[in-house]
């Protein structure tokens, strides 16, 4: 990866061809599943773990820390994964460490896997943040550019090479950011030795969270046979009462193979099969796959199995994998989000992935926990701002209905030297990738590119014309957006997206304190924007910091009431807009979030509606009483919210 030369790392990272994404990944990225073929072994919990401190941060790769068990090489400690590790110690210098740390940990591997040369042994990083390399009995075995998409590596030849050797896993990972990574960054050197001791640096980020590193999802090890299927791709749509789905399976490791498909119901019924490896299945009364408070039935997925066999000389090979796939369409009008072709209406949030002690770790009780909190609120949605979040939680959002806004980690392209071509090839690459792993979520109905961008400057025009046209090749069944904050007038991206998102922060970071002009400074922009475009538009953010416990009346800055009374002053707006074109409002932000220290932060971003810890604040109560009523005036809510004191 592009690290700065004084970091000593020249990365090795082939040029895709930019505008193909088909040459550009060479295989699926199927969420590992267990099955009667496939097996998952997890390998979270205490890694090893030593941060280069080395001046150039590169001892590490001088020395070949991953030749031998990291202990013998210097001193270690515990690490959980997955985790962020900078809030684990009381290392003020790891919290705000900047370049390679290295994990390592051993596994033994079931003899089956290593006897049987026909299984493929496969090693899977949920996410590392930001650039990963990963040695296996110090063999490189992968390296991946991105902190928010999985990678993984086949790795059966090389246990089967010793099968005494334990499997040492080694996974260095970097969090330098620089002007092409997403989202980019820079480094300073502070050269002045009257000001500074020898060696500082800061990174300077353009984006409001704190870029918490290390390995952040589940890493495991799964198997499939040799021939296997590789990727499942599934576009749906009904007509009447009759659901079909499209679908692609592409198998490897196999010059021929049948395949059988078998979509079940939740009774595990079959309701249509077929032995094509594509084609369409028909569905006879059929039941639709419903946002949350839309239908009384939020949340159906089918089961699609798919069932493969091959033989060659030596063998015959039997693959099953099993995806849930849920049956619904998105359209877009010049003013309405429809979904089943009915009006959808967002009100939902943005989120973050950020905890106390795991930063951005993967955590299934604050998963569910968060899950909890959309559903007690009244949210149908949320926007994954500003990065690709786990599979985990897509999987829960298909589940229970929460519609996504999936958005890459294009957060925070400011400068001029970021819309380059290095820029762009990256911004591709992570979407070909952010597009493989999340299409086949029912629960995703928008691909967000982007995070207020320097919109307004030249080259903008291009990238986002370029970055969305591609997008839309990748999934012509989904709309494409990016989040704009800038002017209207001077956006050169807004003529391609296909859904408007606006940010905006009247009376906060313009005319603070006076929430008087919120009504007509909201109205003015949405007459602007859609005056222009007419287009659907999403208030993608809005809101306003609040110190949990901090109080005053009349509101001031800062205290809850003042967060109340912002929200309330945007709601009357929304109120009238949305019997237009507004179709949808994403408070900002769910919780209280970290962000790089700065004198307008109070140890983090406070404009959540609850507290990092998950406790409601004012604000909570004032947008539950909202969305409740939005529910109720615009879907139809499920039985069991006839007995709201069991929410
Ligand atoms: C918006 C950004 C978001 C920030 C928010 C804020 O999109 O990432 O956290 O402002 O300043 O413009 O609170």
């Amino acid at each position: 990866m592009c690290l700065p030369l004084e970091f000593g790392y020249v990365r090795v990272f082939c040029l895709f061809v930019v505008f193909d994404p088909v040459l550009s990944l060479d295989s699926g990225m199927l969420f590992p599943r267990e099955s009667s073929s496939r097996e998952v072994k997890e390998l979270n919990g205490l890694w090893v773990f030593r941060a280069d401190r080395s001046p150039n941060r590169n001892q590490g790769f001088e020395l070949a820390w991953y030749k031998s068990r990291l202990v013998e090489t210097g001193p270690v400690i515990d690490m959980p994964v997955p985790a962020s590790y900078n809030d684990i110690t009381q290392d003020p210098t790891l919290r705000n460490f900047i370049g390679w740390v290295w994990y390592e940990r051993e596994v033994v591997v079931p003899p089956r896997w290593i006897t049987d040369q026909d299984t493929r042994v496969v090693l899977r990083v949920g996410s590392a943040h930001y650039y990963s390399v990963v040695w296996v009995n110090g063999v490189k075995v992968t390296e991946h550019e991105g902190g928010h998409l999985p990678f993984e590596a086949e790795i059966g030849s090389l246990i089967r090479k010793d099968p005494t050797m334990p499997c040492r896993i080694t996974i260095a990972v970097n969090n330098t950011l620089t002007l092409q990574t997403l989202p980019p960054g820079s480094i300073q050197y502070m050269k002045d030795r009257t000001k500074y001791p020898d060696g500082f640096f800061v990174q300077s980020i353009y984006f409001d969270f704190f870029n918490y590193a290390g390995i952040h999802r589940p890493v495991l090890l799964y198997t499939t046979p040799k021939a296997h299927v590789d990727d499942i791709t599934v576009v749906t749509d009904f007509l009447d009462d009759t659901g079909l789905v499209k679908y692609k399976v592409s198998v490897q490791g196999a010059a021929t193979a049948t395949v059988k498909v078998t979509l079940m119901d939740k009774e595990a019924h079959c309701v249509a099969s077929s032995t094509e490896p594509s084609g369409v299945l028909k569905v006879v009364d059929v039941k639709l796959w419903w946002p949350y408070l839309m239908h009384d039935n939020p949340g159906y997925l089918y089961s699609m199995e798919v069932r493969l066999m091959a033989a060659d000389e030596e063998s015959t090979y039997e693959d099953v994998y099993t995806l849930p796939v849920g049956i619904r369409t998105v359209n877009v009008t010049s003013s309405q989000f429809l979904i089943n072709n009915k009006p959808f209406y967002f009100h939902g949030v943005n989120k973050h992935e950020d905890a106390d002690i795991r930063g951005k770790g993967l955590d299934w009780p604050l998963i569910v926990k968060d899950f909890n909190l959309l559903k007690w609120l009244g949210a149908n949605s949320f926007r994954t701002s500003h990065y690709p979040y786990a599979e985990e939680i897509l999987q829960m959002c298909d589940r229970h209905g929460i519609v996504v806004i999936d958005e890459c980690p294009g957060v925070g392209i400011k400068d001029i030297r970021s819309f380059g071509n290095a820029s762009l090839t990256h911004h591709l690459v992570v979407m070909d990738e952010l597009v493989r792993r999340d299409k086949n979520h029912p629960s995703v109905v928008m691909w967000s590119v982007a995070n207020e961008p320097a919109a307004e400057m030249p080259p903008a025009e291009f990238y986002f014309k370029t970055l969305i046209k591609h997008t839309k090749a990748l999934d012509p069944t989904r709309p494409v957006t990016y989040i704009t904050d800038s002017n209207y007038a001077r956006d050169k991206g807004a003529p391609f997206v296909d859904v408007v998102c606006i940010n905006s922060y009247f009376s906060w970071y313009h005319d603070p304190g006076h929430v008087e002009v919120i009504p007509i400074q909201l109205n003015t922009q949405f007459e602007n924007w859609y005056g222009k475009y007419q287009k659907p538009i999403i208030q993608s953010e809005y809101g306003a910091d609040a110190v949990a416990g901090v109080h005053n009346d009349p509101p001031l800055m800062f205290t809850e009431e003042y967060q109340k009374v912002v929200l309330q002053s945007y709601h009357h707006v929304f109120d009238q807009k949305r019997k237009e074109y507004v179709v949808g409002e994403l408070i900002w932000n769910f919780a209280d979030f970290m962000t790089t220290q700065g004198i307008t932060r109070v140890v983090g971003n406070k404009k959540g509606i609850f507290t990092r810890q998950r406790q409601p604040k004012a604000a909570a109560f004032i947008l539950k009483e909202r969305y409740w009523r939005l529910a109720n005036e615009t879907g139809q809510l499920p039985v069991w919210t006839k007995y709201p004191c069991q929410l």
